[in-house]
């Protein structure tokens, strides 16, 4: 019993103890106590941010075999002197020389026609008929002032050499809204005998009934009608142009 009396003495004298440290903690100074022992080093902290460039270092010694990047492209050199000709190729064979001589004609054939076309859209009216294109910007003039009008263009005035050309001719006049169009046909060397531009005598016609009469004895000039029909009329007097490619 008097153990039991003991403890429950010691045990008051505790409960004691911490009401007067809690009290004490609340009035009066507390005083330090002995320092516990040191902890364990924290985690190590998060990286810091990046510190102010330094001072620029000296400058380094010439490296050593090292060779750099090839430089950037030099100008241009200055054209050489023309070597020596060469010494002749060795003979084709026969074949060869038949397709070269070939390829140089296909060559200029399509030279030409590149030419041509490239005329014809100098104009504002074309249509084609075979290879020949008849052409027209729709002007009126004598027929001195349509020759020089084709001519400028290179082309030449308008001459049907077939039915079927004087068809496609005829229907330029619906475009044109003409009643006449001039054609490069004239008897003024020798009248009666009408030539083309180039002297030669005509290989088709299409003259009205009764004509050429030559009217009042001044007519030389051809124009076709716009029923497709000729009629040799004064060269003087003023028709539509077409010109021809
Ligand atoms: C003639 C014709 C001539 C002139 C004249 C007005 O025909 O041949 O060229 O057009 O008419 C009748
Ligand atoms: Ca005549
Ligand atoms: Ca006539």
């Amino acid at each position: 019993m008097a153990l039991l009396n003991h403890q429950l003495f010691a045990a008051l004298l505790l409960m004691e103890f911490v009401l007067l440290l809690s009290a004490a903690e609340s009035s009066c100074p507390a005083y330090a106590g002995v320092p516990g022992t040191p902890g364990h080093n924290g985690s190590p902290g998060r990286d810091g941010r990046d510190g102010f460039p330094g001072p620029k270092g000296e400058k380094g010694d010439p490296g050593v075999g090292a060779q750099g990047p090839p430089g950037k492209l030099g100008p241009p050199g200055v054209d050489g002197p023309k070597g020596d000709k060469g010494n002749p190729g060795a003979p084709g064979t026969a074949l060869q020389s038949a397709l070269i001589t070939q390829l140089q004609s296909d060559v200029k054939y399509l030279t030409d026609r590149l030419t041509t076309v490239e005329k014809v859209l100098g104009f504002h009216l074309f249509k084609k008929v075979g290879q020949k294109y008849y052409v027209s910007d729709g002007l009126v003039g004598n027929f001195e002032k349509a020759q020089k009008l084709c001519s400028d263009a290179g082309a030449k005035i308008a001459l049907p050499r077939s039915e079927d050309e004087n068809k496609v001719l005829i229907s330029m006049h619906v475009a044109l809204q003409s009643i006449y169009i001039y054609i490069g046909a004239t008897d003024k060397k020798k009248e009666g005998h009408f030539v083309d531009m180039s002297d030669q005598p005509l290989t088709f016609t299409n003259w009205k009934e009764k004509e050429p009469n030559d009217h009042n004895g001044e007519e030389d000039c051809t124009v076709v009608y716009k029923s497709g029909v000729w009629n040799d009329i004064n060269c003087n007097s003023e028709w539509h142009v077409v010109c021809e490619l």
